[in-house]
């Protein structure tokens, strides 16, 4: 398919996943327009090449023209820090619900939707695969798994849209001192400057890491596969998740980082946090069934590649 006549947004895309996203995208010859608030994203990584819309999605004139005769709509903004949710219940719910739902009646073409695996809560089984019970513990999970289900129960006659359930993505551009950073780059950070680490908990939870390349692949293929097929697409009214299916330990991970800058590190255990989940690990035999996708990035790449990029 031929990006280069396609008008596409991107919500979020000065965002973490958001600017690797419009990156692709811009490389493919797409003409993207990111929308942000610039709340957690930071509008200098919206790519020059991109047309820029600061504002929220949660305001319906601000939507309106953003909205206005795209394409396809990569819908990533969303207040993603799970704290900042607890604390702000009505607001996030604002952003990542109810935007998030009229942004799905309003588009006018294909929609693939951020979901999260926050939906699963903490698992039944493992690896967790898309029939998993849905039972997300705080209200990030809890907005993030009305859109995943209103996609879900979309019919034909229904606007294309799909949803791809991040598991803990990681990779280059995401800032560790911002309270949505994920725990590899904050271990990095300290790795890098020689500051000691803190393990909350005994370091045995695992967690399924998952390339940002890999993701915004998952993304590409999946926007592609609606915009040619529409509503005939297998990747519409579904979610897939996009994850390795390989569980590593926060202490395996510690294992790999001393290997990478080959010496120890100096780690300090804290107490475990209350709503911490113990074990995640997803399944995306779906996702690599229906598409020509699979997880191409190593955790050992893609950590070695963050530490030759840190500064
Ligand atoms: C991820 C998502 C979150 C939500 C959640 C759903 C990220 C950054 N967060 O949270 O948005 O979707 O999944 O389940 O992707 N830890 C340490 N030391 C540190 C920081 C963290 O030991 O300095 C631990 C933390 O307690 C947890 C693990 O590392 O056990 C992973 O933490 P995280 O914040 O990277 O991601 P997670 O899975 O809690």
């Amino acid at each position: 398919m031929d990006w280069q006549s396609k008008r596409v947004l991107v919500t979020g895309g000065a965002g973490f996943i958001g600017s690797h996203l419009s990156a692709k995208l811009l490389e493919l010859g797409a003409d993207v327009t990111v929308l942000d608030d610039s709340q957690a994203g930071d509008s200098a990584k919206v790519l020059s090449g991109a047309n820029f819309i600061e504002g929220c999605i949660a305001d319906s004139a601000t939507r309106s023209s953003a909205l206005e005769g795209v394409d396809a709509v990569f819908h990533l903004a969303a207040i993603a820090s799970v704290p900042l949710c607890e604390e702000e219940p009505e607001r996030s719910d604002m952003v990542n619900r109810q935007a998030s739902l009229d942004i799905l009646l309003e588009a006018n073409c294909p929609v693939i939707f951020a979901s999260s695996a926050a939906i699963y809560g903490e698992p039944v089984t493992i690896p967790i695969n898309e029939n998993h019970p849905l039972a997300p513990v705080g209200h990030y999970g809890k907005q993030k798994v009305v859109v995943d289900e209103a996609i879900c129960s979309l019919d034909e006659s229904s606007n294309p849209a799909t949803a791809l359930r991040f598991f803990n993505v990681f990779g280059r551009g995401q800032d560790p001192s911002s309270q949505y950073s994920g725990v590899l780059s904050i271990f990095i950070d300290r790795a890098t400057s020689n500051r000691p680490i803190t393990i909350i908990g005994d370091g045995e939870q695992t967690r399924d890491f998952i390339h940002v390349s890999d993701v915004i692949a998952a993304l590409i293929i999946c926007g592609q596969s609606l915009l040619e097929q529409g509503t005939a697409s297998p990747a519409h009214g579904e979610s897939f998740n996009v994850c390795t299916g390989q569980p590593v330990t926060l202490n395996q991970v510690v294992k790999v980082i001393e290997d990478c800058i080959e010496h120890k590190l100096d780690i300090v255990y804290d107490e475990a946090r209350e709503g911490d989940i113990k074990h995640s690990s997803g399944d995306s035999t779906k996702l690599q069934q229906n598409f020509d996708w699979s997880p191409n990035f190593t955790l050992s790449e893609g950590i070695s590649d963050l530490i030759s990029h840190s500064n």
